[in-house]
């Protein structure tokens, strides 16, 4: 499994790290536009050197309550900061966006890989997708993020999200997108209760069945505080402790904001997952 992204390869056929980039005002000191620019660029080179295969660039938050963006504004956030990274760094760049013209203008910059937690539902995205020709990561959500989190029910978390993501995956291939060129992702904390969560994190491996390359994010989510009570900044060791489990089921790339150390961790679990059984 290598994703041609423009030209820039992402080779999912080991696990790899997804690091993530927020461009949002809350993300970056307020020292203005420029100042939140060489930020990201800042980060961006230290999240290639700490081994990340491809980084994630964001303009709006999708966290539970997150506030909605304008086109405008989301382009304005994002095309700057994929102009400055394309510019000097050489692993792709996808584009974490739900809108159209977002997909557009982010891909037109320079990024190769599109994100999208609605998995092209919105309308107009799967035409743009069908245009842009990038590959695509189709995620599960209940509902969208201002209201997801309002008592989300399922009868059967497991097979509710993988019989979703194939409909995508068929909606996709109808439309004319190779299935080669998707990622399916569960989508944690996304219109989950935790037991979702831990329903979906236990049984990843039947999603990994299907065949599709699986990412997986849950780094600082509230699954690890709502089980261990901890807040945000203190949930390193609990994302890597999933990470770790969602790798050694299959999971080919985990998106993160602590790339260094889960590097790390993906690569301990891939040499367990690959060692031999004999001498
Ligand atoms: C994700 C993801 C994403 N998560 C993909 N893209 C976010 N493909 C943004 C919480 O429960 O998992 N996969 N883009 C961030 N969204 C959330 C959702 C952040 C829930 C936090 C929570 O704390």
């Amino acid at each position: 499994m290598i994703l041609n992204c423009a030209g820039k390869q992402l080779d999912l056929t080991h696990p790899q790290v997804m690091g993530i980039l927020n461009v949002t005002p809350d993300s970056f000191s307020d020292g203005g536009q420029f100042l939140a620019q060489d930020a990201a660029l800042a980060q961006a080179r230290q999240m290639v050197k700490d081994g990340a295969a491809i980084i994630d660039v964001g303009g709006e938050s999708t966290r539970p309550g997150a506030a909605v963006v304008s086109i405008e504004e989301e382009i304005s956030r994002v095309v700057p900061v994929i102009e400055a990274i394309q510019s000097e760094i050489d692993i792709p760049i996808s584009i974490d966006t739900s809108k159209p013209d977002v997909m557009r203008s982010a891909i037109k910059a320079g990024a190769s890989l599109i994100n999208d937690v609605q998995a092209l539902r919105v309308e107009g995205a799967l035409q743009a997708a069908v245009e842009l020709e990038a590959p695509i990561c189709l995620m599960h959500a209940q509902g969208t993020p201002q209201t997801m989190q309002n008592d989300p029910h399922y009868d059967d978390v497991v097979a509710e999200v993988t019989d979703f993501l194939l409909e995508r995956v068929a909606s996709c291939e109808q439309a004319g997108i190779d299935r080669d060129k998707l990622i399916l992702d569960p989508g944690f904390g996304f219109g989950k209760r935790a037991i979702h969560n831990l329903r979906l994190m236990k049984h990843l491996d039947k999603l990994v069945k299907e065949g599709l390359p699986i990412l997986v994010g849950v780094s600082r989510k509230s699954i690890i505080g709502d089980m261990l009570r901890i807040s945000v900044d203190e949930r390193l060791s609990g994302s890597l402790s999933l990470a770790s489990i969602a790798v050694w089921q299959g999971a080919k790339l985990i998106r993160t904001h602590d790339v260094r150390a889960t590097v790390q961790a993906v690569n301990l679990c891939n040499h367990v997952m690959q060692v031999e059984d004999f001498d």
